[in-house]
């Protein structure tokens, strides 16, 4: 079920953006539509359950994570398109950390999403490009990647 978004909440979230502030998971969300624009309800599950069906291909990452910059390596070299969410650079990011476990029952990064389906992290999608099974998954879920 689509999260709604509350109207301007440039009260609150423009003199954070502005003044450099980490931004939170709802705005990195939300960015693209309006940055004045958070999410109303739902928890953060509910923005992390949007997103992955929003977004054919998502990335939970850690900006100093090795093994997310394997994962996002990967998909920069098959020119996957992806939405990436660093979460040490959101302020929220621990509770998003928290939420995806409700949703994966892991609590590591990366944490990746195809078509709103969990694959893994980073050795399960390593692996499974490595098998030949992510290239079908791309194709099914109708993701432009060059192998
Ligand atoms: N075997 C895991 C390793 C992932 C991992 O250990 N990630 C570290 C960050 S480099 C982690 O999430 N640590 C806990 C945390 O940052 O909260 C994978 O393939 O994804």
């Amino acid at each position: 079920m689509p999260v709604p978004c509350v109207a301007v909440l440039a009260l609150l979230a423009g003199p954070l953006l502005a003044a450099g502030a980490p931004a939170t998971f709802a705005e990195q969300a939300y960015a693209s539509s309006a940055r004045t624009c958070v999410a109303q309800a739902g928890s953060l599950a509910d923005v992390v359950k949007e997103q992955n069906a929003k977004n054919k291909v998502v990335v939970y990452s850690k900006s100093y994570c090795p093994y997310c910059a394997q994962v996002k390596g990967l998909f920069n070299k098959l020119n996957v398109d992806y939405k990436l969410f660093e979460l040490d650079q959101i302020a929220d990011g621990q509770d998003v950390q928290n939420a995806l476990h409700d949703v994966t029952s892991r609590r590591t990064v990366p944490q990746v999403f195809v078509d709103g389906k969990f694959i893994g992290g980073c050795d399960d999608t390593t692996g499974m490009y490595q098998s030949g099974e992510l290239k079908t998954l791309l194709e099914t879920a109708g993701v432009s990647a060059v192998f």
